[in-house]
């Protein structure tokens, strides 16, 4: 069935397709097996269509790719996508969430999250290099948002040229993610800052787990026990110990 048919916003199916795009252009892309039982989700509620699809890629220097779309119940659709570094890599967390509904984009968020105290500093000024893109409603970020760079963009797009104008900052944020995966030299797994960075990861997990929304959609649709699973197994599972 076409994602049309699903009923997906276009803005959420614009971004998936720019996000397999910039797959293509990362070194030593691999496939990932998605756990089958959450590959491809289907059920209802109260009468509503309810689907989840996850994808999953890792690449040098980035050991989890991870792509969700959703239709959750009465026309809620969400695009969510997470690039986790590997932490021997000094490379920072490409995060993204689309939140539409009735034809509406209430959120778009993108940025590239620091695993320590800033951005590599390749990456900051790659991203002070980028193009100015105003928006006319910038949203407040919520109080566990503080895992965010001064990057970060959190707006809801007024209209379509808005959402255009979207595409284009994640388009911009992907190029630069992929240029650092290109480059960025990979250190020793016990060097101090690979440990560093590390927990610098579960600190962003912990944090994103945090955010209530979330869950409460993933509850409603399905229930608390399986909304735990899919967040703490897929969603924002902690990166592997390091010994
Ligand atoms: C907000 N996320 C939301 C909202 C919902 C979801 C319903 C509220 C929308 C709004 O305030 O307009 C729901 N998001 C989901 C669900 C999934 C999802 C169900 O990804 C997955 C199945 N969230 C992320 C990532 C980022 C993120 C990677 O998963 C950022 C990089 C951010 N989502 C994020 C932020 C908010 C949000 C900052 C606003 C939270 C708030 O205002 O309290």
């Amino acid at each position: 069935m076409s994602s049309a048919a699903l009923g997906i916003h276009p803005l959420v199916d614009t971004l998936a397709a720019r996000i397999r795009l910039c797959w293509q252009e990362l070194p030593d892309l691999e496939l990932m097996e998605v756990d089958p039982e959450l590959e491809a989700i289907s059920g209802s509620l109260d009468g509503e269509d309810l689907f989840i699809c996850n994808e999953l890629r890792r690449s040098r220097g980035l050991r989890k790719l991870h792509l969700e779309t959703a239709r959750l119940g009465a026309g809620l659709q969400i695009l969510h996508c997470v690039f986790f570094p590997d932490p021997r890599y000094d490379l920072p967390v490409f995060g993204a969430d689309i939140v539409a509904g009735r034809g509406v984009v209430s959120a778009a968020v993108v940025d590239l999250s620091p695993v320590g105290p800033a951005l590599p500093p390749a990456v900051s000024t790659a991203l002070e290099a980028l193009p100015p893109r105003r928006f006319s409603q910038e949203r407040e970020l919520p109080e566990w948002g503080t895992i965010f760079s001064p990057h970060v963009r959190f707006v809801r797009p007024a209209d379509a040229a808005e959402e255009q104008q979207f595409v284009a900052v994640v388009g911009d944020f992907l190029s630069v993610m992929a240029e650092a995966s290109r480059t960025t030299p990979a250190q020793p797994i016990d060097h101090p800052d690979t440990v560093n960075r590390h927990r610098g990861q579960l600190s962003y997990c912990q944090q994103q787990k945090r955010n209530d929304k979330t869950r409460r959609v993933l509850e409603k649709a399905f229930n608390p026990a399986w909304a735990d699973r899919y967040i703490e197994q897929l969603l924002f599972d902690d990166p592997l110990p390091l010994s």
